[in-house]
């Protein structure tokens, strides 16, 4: 019995939605409202002392940060196994991981955001912008990982699927949820909308959970397939 504490628009936790899905494990949802502030009732912060999502608790154990998950959700239920290869395509799927979760996401995230526009009296223009240099950096720079190592197919790691795929894929979700540039990221938007294809990254998206509002944007739930045709 599994059950995830979740957000329909969190990043972190659309990351392991989309590890459940792929290994066909059946999960409870407990909503957690970010915006309601929800993360920091008392009762929750028992359950993730960080006051974020995710949260799993499998077999009466509770374990969050959505990378640990991903690397539990892969002991227990080995396929399709999402950190795999030799040394150093485990290596690599860390890194492209690592980036995304602990470069970007920490300070983008909504606690930072809603400090910025606390204590220095920061508008949503002002957010856009702020998330938007830190988003980009680091997408620029995954994009160009990609690019030096040759190592990208129809995911990060050729034809195999990898959290390094978990973590791209609701990134480039938030980068178009703030209206970011992304067009001179195309093995990102190649292997974003070769992922999107799949019922499994289909049914982790935003728009389909249900704490999702039913009019919300569609942007990762039933978008048109990519088609950059300079890039093959
Ligand atoms: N490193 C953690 C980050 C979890 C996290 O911060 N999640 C965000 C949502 S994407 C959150 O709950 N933020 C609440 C807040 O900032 O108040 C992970 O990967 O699980």
């Amino acid at each position: 019995m599994i059950q995830l504490y979740s957000y329909f628009r969190s990043s972190t936790a659309y990351r392991v939605r989309i590890a459940l899905q792929l290994k066909g494990l059946a999960y409870d949802t407990i909503p957690v409202n970010l915006v309601k502030g929800e993360q920091s009732a008392p009762l929750y912060k028992d359950v993730n002392p960080m006051e974020a999502v995710p949260t799993l608790v499998h077999d009466g154990f509770t374990l969050s940060q959505s990378l640990a998950i991903i690397e539990y959700l892969d002991e227990i239920a080995p396929q399709p196994r999402l950190i795999a290869g030799n040394a150093q395509e485990k290596a690599y799927i860390r890194q492209l991981s690592s980036l995304i979760a602990t470069d970007i996401h920490p300070l983008t995230n909504l606690r930072v955001l809603k400090h910025i526009a606390a204590t220095f009296g920061a508008d949503d223009g002002a957010k856009t912008v702020w998330y938007g240099r830190w988003a980009r950096q680091g997408m620029l720079a995954f994009e160009e990982l990609l690019r030096q190592n040759g190592r990208s197919g129809d995911y990060c790691l050729g034809g195999q699927v990898s959290m390094a795929d978990l973590c791209l894929v609701p990134q480039m979700y938030n980068m178009r949820r703030y209206k970011l540039p992304v067009d001179d990221l195309p093995l990102c938007c190649r292997i974003e909308d070769h992922c999107l294809q799949q019922d499994a990254f289909q049914r982790a998206a935003p728009e389909n959970q249900p704490d999702a509002p039913p009019d919300l944007e569609r942007i990762h739930g039933g978008r048109p397939p990519y088609i950059n045709p300079t890039h093959p």
